[in-house]
């Protein structure tokens, strides 16, 4: 029977047009399939058919306008689907099946409530303030049974009821996210290494040793070439059993752990590579030489050492939240189906110090939020940072506690060694415990920094309970009473439980001693951080106190100590990483390309849209919907938006492809009839991020190196306000650069007067330049559709097809206005991607001749002053549309460059060079940016150069205002044209004088940057 097919609801909109029609009569169709587009003057959205069968006959052609309930095509088919409304989006009720599925699986995840076998635990708190004792030991008593009985959940769920309980009763419960300054996981539940402890402590000996002596020793030579010694010092341990026991490489059966290096432990991670025999003493003679091939890198960088490093984390901050983001972006290409669910984990090591920066902690919330219990961060709390203590009159470790658990995370705390577990064990009163929580990290510090005498008087001195638990033990032995993150067991415990948590991240925190071993030198010191060199007695110390073979003159030399090929160090340390698939770190790629789609896929965008205005916006958007139906692209396109899909008319997507969420989606949305309702979905494809450019960011930095850590090349488009892309998260684009990203950055609403009413905060002159700073990021200000329908094609093809690794960052703008086809010469496509070619010439009157230089929005006025100058003045001008400053710049340098140092050869020729070379008149440069965007060509025009721009902060009004002000709209290109001809002596000035007077033009007024 025949269906009709009709406009669904498409929510505020009327009358929109028919943009395509996508079948045709007699076509066989599937449900879901997209049968026509239409556009609104916001956005465009394919209809998809809520019918199979047949393509009867269509109602509809392209400009037709249409509204809801509006027939659009006859499809006779074979099942019959009465109520429209039932269909659009799919299915509810899947939907709720799925989030139930979810809900389900999550319960059969949940760690089952087990009766742990505890022995009792002897650890018992002080009693001050306690008002009855007796009533308190009772309900203790009856703690203690629950948990003999029933476990430790079912005494966590009695505790919880009787928190909430009291709350009901208006009791005052003091909020607590803190336990006690003792180690999480109790001796009774620690899981044992099977590793060979001696063996192992000898292999870390060597690896600190020959750590310290590659930073010391290039600093003998070239004292300003710097490097840390006390960071790794206190994060060997960390690093080591995780090495030897813990972290999978990536190989042909596996896909590897992801571990992010804290950026100042880099030497730590080079002297290990040297006893694998990765890397050997001439490398190592070689940290921070770089110039020359083989150099190692001061900290982690791809870009530098790209078959090694895989993420820059220097720059404290980036590194947890670029961890947050792979980690659940792992679990998005899982959860599309795009790669193997096998295990793999994302662990990232931070600074105590580093925990200040804002992005640290900013993105935890979303990792409690989709449960990544893929992610482990483990934060060395060495108490100290650049300067001085993180929290000398706090606790770095019970803040940290609590900010991570309030925010849903499974918390681990590593805090004391097994030589303090007899002492706990016999803390029968407590006093210990509460020395621990009372005493502040400024005191535990100096503790470390002095002597065990010191520790006994300082802290075990504090009451008579806790001297008399020390009674018996030498100051030797107090000294040895170590810290958890120096412990292989207790790290080794943590590791193990923290690998197997379901249903949350965790978070490891690690006490440490910062410049661990290197004695008064720097062991606990202030100054350990910037420590680099060593005199002959600190060397010694460091020596002994790690029982390195080496001579004393060996020592006064600083050389590197590596056992013998066959010797039991080498063979275990090579057989553990056999054992765990290969080395890390090491960067590798097996992705296959993709291919870019055919050329005539953006045919469409190539002809004129006559009068209808559309901006490059929606243009782009239009190109995005013709990407999904390119089947080889479709899949590996990962669109990023930080809440603003329906700014730029991009919410078609939403019911297209969908909004990834972890979770499906639970609810019906309120606007479930609707054509582009919300819709999540597990396998969504969208990253809707909410309001997080950094997080957004980090989202587009995990796609863009997909190709190198998951081996599956996707293509990140990531679309935001401008003015809130480099300048607002420049240091993550640095560092996507870095990691050699390959993907779109879209910097939408561009041009400080065209995104017209937003005002300062939002009107962006100036992300062009900022992105010209960037070495390997190509950067675009089109004008037309078809200009940016070639440069993104392009960029398919460099990218993701050819493997370069660049990216492109192109601005597209809100400005609705026509589109003229492209012109048809040969040399327009290149001109477009080296950055120019002539779109215009006014060549009536062959007496005097300007060239016009415009890019994007202001192309349009400069092409309308143009005409004013020919048509009023009988001045004849080539406008050329300049699509990238940058690019040419980069180009003339180049050039430029080959030129001085190749002066008997023969002389290159810049693009700009070629294209204006022999054209005549001066020039006149302008775009919605500073000045200083056109002005990067000046050195390679020769001839009178000129530029506009829009120098200055913005300010909301309308555009015709704002280009006013600043003087790029049309009049000012006519009246500035006129006076640069004038200048230059081609015309009378009297002209340029009457201009400004008949435009109203102030010639008083004081510079727009002074306003
Ligand atoms: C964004 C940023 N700001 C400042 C620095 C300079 N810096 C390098 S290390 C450091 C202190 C780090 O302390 P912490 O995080 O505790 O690491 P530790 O060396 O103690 O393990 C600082 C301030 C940096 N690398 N990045
Ligand atoms: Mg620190």
């Amino acid at each position: 029977m025949t269906e009709k097919l009709l406009v669904p609801d498409i929510g505020d909109f009327e009358n929109v047009e028919v943009i395509e029609i996508l079948v045709k009569e007699g076509q066989e169709i599937k449900k879901n399939d997209p049968v026509v587009t239409i556009e609104s003057d916001k956005s465009s959205v394919e209809v998809p058919s809520i019918f199979s069968g047949k393509v009867d006959s269509i109602n509809v052609k392209v400009g037709d306008k249409v509204s809801k309930g509006d027939l659009l095509i006859n499809i006779i088919n074979k099942e019959k689907i009465s109520d429209l409304t039932k269909e659009v989006p799919k299915n509810t009720e899947n939907l709720i099946k799925e989030a139930e599925k979810s809900l389900e699986l999550e319960k059969k995840q949940r760690p089952k409530i087990e009766k742990i076998e505890n022995e009792k635990s002897e650890i018992q708190f002080s009693k001050d303030g306690d008002i009855d004792p007796l009533e308190t030991s009772e309900w203790l008593e009856s703690l203690s049974a629950v948990i003999e009985k029933d476990g430790n959940h079912r005494a966590h769920y009695l505790i919880k009821e009787l928190i909430n309980k009291a709350y009901m009763e208006g009791a005052n419960i003091p909020y607590t996210q803190n336990t006690p300054y003792i180690n999480t996981i109790p001796v009774s539940e620690e899981k044992k290494s099977n590793g060979d402890q001696n063996i192992e402590r000898r292999i870390r000996s060597l690896i600190r040793w020959n750590a310290a002596a590659m930073v010391v020793r290039a600093n003998k030579k070239f004292p300003e070439l710097g490097g840390h010694i006390g960071t790794f010092a206190s994060a060997a341990t960390l690093y080591d059993v995780g090495m030897n026991h813990f972290w999978r490489a990536k190989n042909n059966k596996f896909g590897g752990d992801l571990i992010y290096f804290q950026g100042h432990s880099a030497p730590g991670m080079y002297a290990r590579a040297y006893l694998e025999g990765r890397l050997n003493s001439k490398q190592l003679d070689s940290f921070r030489q770089e110039v020359n091939p083989g150099g190692l890198s001061s900290y982690p960088h791809p870009w530098l050492m790209p078959n090694f490093w895989q993420f820059p984390t220097v720059s404290m901050g980036l590194g947890p939240m670029l961890a947050i983001y792979q980690a659940r972006y792992m679990k998005y290409l899982i959860n599309r189906g795009l790669i193997k669910d096998e295990g793999r984990k994302v662990w990232s090591f931070l600074g105590d110090g580093e925990m200040d920066e804002p992005e640290s902690l900013g993105a935890i919330g979303l990792a409690a939020r989709e449960k990544l219990d893929n992610l482990i961060f483990v934060i060395n709390c060495n108490l100290q940072r650049l300067d001085g203590p993180v929290r000398g009159n706090g606790k770095i470790i019970q803040e940290l506690e609590g900010i991570f658990r309030g925010a849903g995370w499974n918390v681990i705390k590593v805090i004391w060694g097994s030589y303090w577990d007899p002492l706990l064990a016999n803390d029968k009163t407590g006093h210990l415990v509460k020395t621990m929580n009372e005493t502040v990290d400024g005191e535990y510090q100096a503790m470390k920094a002095r002597n065990g005498a010191y520790v006994r008087e300082k802290f075990f001195g504090k009451y008579k309970e806790t001297q008399e638990l020390v009674s018996s033990l030498s100051d030797k032995d107090i000294w040895r009473l170590n810290r958890g993150g120096h412990d292989p067991h207790k790290v080794y415990a943590a590791y193990d439980k923290a690998s197997k948590n379901i249903g949350s991240p965790t978070v490891i925190i690690a006490k440490t001693i910062k410049g661990y071993g290197m004695g008064k030198s720097g062991e606990s010191v202030n100054t350990t951080h910037q420590t680099k060199k060593l005199d002959v007695d600190d060397l010694m110390y460091y020596r002994d106190r790690f029982d390195v073979p080496l001579t004393d003159q060996q020592v006064k030399n600083i050389e590197y100590y590596k056992p013998d090929q066959n010797s039991p160090e080498i063979k275990y340390i090579k057989d553990r990483r056999l054992q765990l698939g290969g080395f890390i770190p090491e960067r590798t790629t097996y992705a296959k390309p993709i291919k870019a789609p055919p050329k005539d896929i953006f045919d469409n965008m190539k002809e004129s849209t006559g009068k209808k205005e559309m901006s490059t916006t929606m243009a782009l958007v239009r190109m995005l919907t013709n990407l999904l139906r390119d089947k080889n692209v479709a899949p590996r396109l990962v669109p990023i938006i930080p809440d603003e899909a329906r700014t730029f008319g991009m919410e078609g997507f939403f019911q297209k492809v969908g909004i990834y969420a972890h979770e499906g989606q639970k609810y019906e949305p309120e606007d479930s009839a609707q054509l582009s309702s919300y819709r999540e979905e597990k396998s969504g494809q969208v990253l809707e991020e909410g309001i997080t450019e950094a997080g957004a960011m980090s989202s587009w930095i995990a796609a863009g190196t997909s190709y190198t850590n998951h081996d599956i090349e996707m293509i990140p488009i990531y679309l935001f306000y401008s003015m809130f892309g480099f300048q607002r998260i420049g240091d993550f684009a640095w560092a996507g650069a870095d990691s050699q990203s390959r993907g779109f950055l879209i910097g939408a609403t561009a041009g400080r007067t065209t995104l017209a009413g937003e005002g300062l905060q939002h009107q962006d002159g100036h992300s062009h330049l900022m992105a010209s700073t960037i070495p390997n990021c190509v950067s675009y200000d089109p004008t037309f559709h078809y200009e940016l329908a070639v440069i993104f094609r392009e960029g398919l093809k460099r990218m993701h097809e050819k493997k370069e690794n660049i990216f492109y960052y192109i601005t597209t703008m809100n400005e609705n206005y026509p589109h003229p086809a492209m012109p048809s010469e040969k040399s327009c496509e290149e001109g477009i991607l080296r950055g120019m070619y002539k779109i215009k010439e006014f060549n009536k009157f062959k007496k005097t001749k300007i060239q016009f230089l415009g890019s994007g929005t202001i192309l349009r006025e400069m092409i309308a002053g143009a005409e004013i100058l020919q048509k009023e003045y009988q001045i004849d001008s080539e406008v050329w549309s300049i699509t990238s400053f940058n690019e040419l710049r980069k180009d003339g340098l180049e050039a430029e460059r080959y030129n001085l140092l190749n002066p008997d050869k023969e002389q290159k020729k810049s693009f700009v060079e070629k294209c204006l070379g022999k054209t005549e008149g001066p020039v006149l440069a302008a775009s919605d940016y500073m000045r200083m965007n056109s002005d990067q060509i000046r050195p390679f025009v020769n001839k009178s150069f000129y530029s506009l721009g829009t120098d200055g902060f913005g300010r909301s009004d309308t555009r015709k205002n704002l280009r006013k002000f600043f003087e790029v709209d049309k009049e000012h290109v006519v009246t500035y044209g006129l006076s640069v001809l004038a200048k230059e002596q081609l015309i009378a000035s009297k002209y340029a004088t009457e201009a400004v007077k008949k435009y109203k033009i102030d010639p008083n007024k004081p510079m727009p940057t002074k306003l």
